[in-house]
């Protein structure tokens, strides 16, 4: 299934007095406060979100899954989803793969799918968390960190694989998150274990293409309930920084422990020019891979606004931009959209603030005027802002009301069938 400009543009058509309405009142006011409007729909619409191609099924917990149906099987058809959700919202034209759940086969149809719909290759992910069927070596104590050199080779080789499959299909990144730790007080040593990460990391950064990023995440905890090697930004900055020029800190939103605060972590790493790039997704508890801005969505502003600030007053190089959920309850492609709306309402927001004002506040140590300055921001309703950036981009002006009238889960199913399985968490 394949979806064309001028099925979205008949979709606007009905929604197209109302959205017109709605945009004009919010654009004269932005105007009145002093804001670019033309400017403003222009950054918006230049954000682009890559989709992680395990996030197009379903992917349930541990207890159970429960397909939605239609879901992609193959690469292509992976590849044909985000396609339709780049044609609905303008947003996502990229796609980023997991190796070796996408292993393409064919390079040329895999890039002449891609191009077809317009997305290309974001970063590429390395698996080291699961040994694949036949497998030499078990990463069951851990890959990069193993004690065990053989194992370790073997997880330096597979990063090496998976950069060069990014090479051909023309991806810029390899990111690396790393299930290594320990599960018992005692199980390995602390210190032989970043240090052989660290080695390990070594041997990778030296065939990364010039021209690429390595982008390492970090996770306080799970598979592993006690250590975890690359626990924290602070982890991922050190070995990020002892690698060089190349290597930067990624930082999956889910990835922290409670009441952490990211903003900061982003503020830091922005400063030092070290950040690399986000795995977007929400959650309440630990890493629960939830839509984005469906918990916390005050706290995606102030990254956003973090972000925003850290763009005009840091060296910090332009990021690589992914979501990264997982869906037992929507479907997942209206998750996405979900996701993607947040983020660019996020966005918007933070492009919003005074930041004038702000400094202004801030010298002077007036904090409620610093409140209000970012509520301000927070509590604009940009939503027609959003809409109109997408419409003018050739999107719909409601990319899930699109979603659902175009039928396109139906058909999906009608062409997948009802039991398709996508490979992924
Ligand atoms: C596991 O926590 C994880 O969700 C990480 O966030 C990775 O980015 C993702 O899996 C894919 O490897
Ligand atoms: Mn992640
Ligand atoms: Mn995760």
């Amino acid at each position: 299934m394949k979806l064309t400009l001028d099925q979205i543009q008949a979709q606007n058509t009905s929604l197209s007095a109302d959205h017109t309405r709605s945009f004009e009142f919010l654009a004269e006011s932005l105007d009145k406060k002093g804001n670019n409007v033309e400017e403003l729909i222009s950054k918006i619409q230049a954000l682009q979100i890559a989709i992680p191609s395990w996030a197009l099924g379903t992917g349930g917990t541990r207890f159970g899954r429960f397909s939605g149906g239609g879901e992609p099987a193959t690469l292509i058809q992976k590849i044909q989803d985000v396609g339709i959700l780049h044609a609905l919202n303008q947003s996502s034209n990229a796609v980023s793969l997991h190796i070796p759940w996408d292993i393409p086969s064919d390079y040329q149809a895999i890039k002449d799918s891609a191009s077809e719909v317009g997305i290309g290759f974001d970063a590429v992910n390395s698996n080291t968390f699961q040994d694949q069927a036949d497998q030499t070596h078990s990463y069951k104590f851990g890959s990069l960190a193993n004690s065990d050199a053989a194992v370790r080779e073997l997880a330096v080789e597979h990063n090496k694989q998976v950069i060069e499959i990014g090479e051909k299909l023309g991806s810029k990144a390899l990111t690396v998150w790393l299930a290594d730790g320990s599960s018992f007080p005692g199980q390995h040593s602390l210190r032989k274990a970043l240090e052989n990460t660290h080695l390990s990391l070594q041997e990778i950064y030296k065939v990364v293409p010039e021209d690429w990023k390595l982008l390492i995440e970090y996770k306080p905890y799970e598979p592993n309930f006690y250590s975890t090697v690359i626990q924290d930004w602070g982890t991922s900055f050190l070995l990020a920084n002892k690698l060089g020029k190349k290597a930067y800190t990624l930082v999956d939103l889910g990835h922290h422990l409670p009441n952490t605060n990211i903003e900061q972590i982003v503020a830091t790493l922005m400063t030092e020019g070290k950040l690399g790039g986000f795995h977007f997704n929400d959650s309440k508890y630990g890493d629960d891979d939830l839509t984005v801005g469906s918990v916390k969505p005050y706290q995606l502003f102030l990254i956003f606004q973090e972000l925003v600030k850290g763009f005009s007053e840091t060296n910090n190089p332009p990021l690589s931009w992914m979501i990264d959920a997982s869906h037992n309850l929507k479907d997942p492609m209206e998750d996405l959209i979900q996701s993607v709306q947040a983020i660019k309402l996020a966005y918007a927001q933070a492009l919003l603030v005074d930041s004038k004002n702000l400094e202004a506040a801030q010298e002077v140590h007036d904090v409620a005027a610093a409140q209000e300055i970012l509520q301000d921001a927070y509590r604009t309703d940009l939503r027609p802002l959003l809409a109109e950036a997408m419409r003018r981009s050739g999107g719909a002006i409601d990319p899930i009301k699109a979603f659902r009238s175009l039928k396109v889960r139906e058909t999906l199913i009608e062409e997948r069938g009802l039991k398709s399985i996508a490979s992924g968490l």
